[in-house]
């Protein structure tokens, strides 16, 4: 049965292969224009850093130098409930250096859009067992984001030996450019 998350919890992910899986919807009608939402994640070494370019793995980089990360791909539109975009983790690729697995959610030209987290609804990061596909853990953000363009869903780590997934849930402006400027 799926364990669900409170804003800051952790819980251990008793799975060598899973699947996070993003979810969101937005409102596209308040905008006007279309809204497109990234997944996108940052690994990272005992520094807090990437490991290299190639471990900042999303839309336009797919999978990790090690082929433990693997992006599903870009939705485009969010519509329809279940995961919009996923990423598949093989931990028993992963690189030994790499001790955290940020993930994070930006909005696709927020300035330009005028958009914000504050029309997105139904967003969640869950944590699916590719043994079996069952929820592991899940993540719904509860929180009325309102000026926010980017999002921390959750971050992915490993403590002696053991991989933990916490709730994150932190919002900041700006875009994936302030992130990679954070981790690199
Ligand atoms: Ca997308
Ligand atoms: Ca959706």
């Amino acid at each position: 049965m799926a364990i669900n998350l409170q804003k800051g919890q952790r819980e251990a992910i008793n799975a060598p292969k899973f699947t996070i899986g993003l979810g969101w919807d937005t409102n596209s009608s308040s905008t006007g224009g279309s809204f497109d939402l990234d997944a996108s994640v940052f690994i990272l070494g005992e520094n807090k850093k990437i490991l290299s370019d190639a471990h900042f793995v999303f839309y336009n980089n797919k999978k990790s130098p090690d082929s433990a990360i693997e992006h599903s791909g870009d939705n485009l539109t969010g519509e329809g409930a279940g995961d919009d975009e996923q990423i598949k983790v093989d931990l028993s690729k992963i690189d030994p250096n790499v001790t955290e697995i940020c993930v994070v959610v930006t909005i696709h030209e927020a300035e330009q859009r005028r958009q914000n987290f504050g029309q997105v609804r139904n967003s969640y990061v869950r944590i699916v067992d590719a043994s079996n596909n069952q929820v592991l853990l899940k993540y719904e953000l509860e929180e009325d984001f309102s000026i926010e363009t980017a999002v921390e869903f959750g971050r992915i780590y490993k403590r002696n030996n053991e991989w933990k997934f916490e709730a994150v849930g932190a919002g900041m402006k700006g875009g994936l450019q302030d992130y990679l400027n954070k981790y690199n």
